[in-house]
């Protein structure tokens, strides 16, 4: 088991001293049942039925959608930070999930990944090896883990997605570096937007960096356009992908998302139907914004 300050190198640096695969691996744990949401605010039109997004969302999104996505963007910054805030040693990430769900409660908003496409909690909270779309279950975090918090917030006909990886007390350095590098990684990516650019220089800027400090990019999980619907047009891949040629134009709104592994980035998704985790049980690492791209440049909806 790896403690508390071990230095960590694996695949990313000359020293190879421990690595995250000699730990024990996470296991499934259990699932309460879905939180409930009072009929008086507006649910997105899938909670009922389990269903995913529609299409037809326009990329370029009017004036009004804009500014309700704005106020949105704020309200999931807000809730991922005051739900970041109680991530500690103990504390199970279905707790983290209460916390989440109340506060969308208290501010009038749903929490949008309750019941999209079935998923049975408010937020995906994902440990360790995990990917993206962790369950939150009665697992206590422990010191040493990272944990993702992945907030999606439905206000006003709106959805605005963000997410962060925090540290569980003290983190070994290796893992310090990945969750550094995969912040640096959103920030260029948010720097590629601009009109006029092509969008696969968003997947360039962030594919140079992480591979410029030995991490790895995921693949199968991309970006997405975002506004009324929860996942639009268009897909933002986090790699270079010169199929990736939409020009973008003010008035698009889309998140960028990275996730950046530690080894190999390929993913095996548990029995769950949902946690995608790295097939090597390395560590795994993401941030999240919701961006508009503006007449000169790029705005984040998520920001505070
Ligand atoms: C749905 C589709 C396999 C996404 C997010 C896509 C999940 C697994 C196929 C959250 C929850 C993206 O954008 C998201 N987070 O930032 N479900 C999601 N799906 C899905
Ligand atoms: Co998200
Ligand atoms: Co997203």
């Amino acid at each position: 088991m790896l403690k508390a300050n071990d230095p960590c190198w694996c695949r990313s640096g000359r020293k190879f001293k421990r690595c995250h695969k000699d730990e024990p691996g996470l296991r499934p744990g259990r699932i309460g049942p879905p939180r409930a949401v009072p009929a008086d605010i507006a649910a997105p039109h899938y909670a009922a039925t389990g269903g995913g997004s529609r299409r037809g969302e326009p990329m370029v999104k009017p004036p009004e959608v804009l500014a309700a996505m704005r106020r949105t963007g704020k309200l999931a910054a807000a809730i991922l930070a005051e739900t970041g805030a109680a991530v500690a040693p103990g504390v199970t990430t279905d707790e983290l999930d209460r916390i989440a769900h109340e506060a969308h409660l208290r501010v009038g908003a749903y929490p949008s990944p309750l019941n999209y496409r079935g998923f049975p909690k408010s937020i995906c909270t994902s440990v360790n090896e995990v990917i993206c779309h962790g369950i939150p279950d009665d697992r206590p975090l422990v010191e040493g883990d990272i944990v993702n918090l992945d907030i999606t917030t439905y206000a006003e006909g709106v959805h605005g997605d963000t997410n962060a990886t925090f540290c569980v007390g003290r983190v070994d350095e290796g893992s310090r570096r990945l969750i550094q590098v995969t912040r640096e990684c959103l920030e260029r990516g948010i720097a590629a937007v601009g009109p006029g650019r092509p969008l696969s220089d968003i997947g360039r800027a962030i594919e140079e960096h992480a591979t410029r400090h030995g991490f790895s990019v995921v693949r199968t999980f991309v970006g997405h356009g975002i506004g009324r619907e929860f996942h639009a047009e268009p897909s933002v891949p986090h790699y270079y992908d010169p199929a990736a040629d939409l020009r973008l134009e003010p008035g698009m709104t889309f998140t960028i998302e990275p996730m950046i592994a530690m080894g190999d980035p390929r993913e095996r998704i548990w029995p769950d139907g949902w946690t995608a985790v790295t097939v090597d049980g390395l560590r795994c690492a993401q941030f999240e914004h919701t961006v508009a791209v503006t007449d000169d440049g790029v705005e984040v909806l998520t920001g505070p």
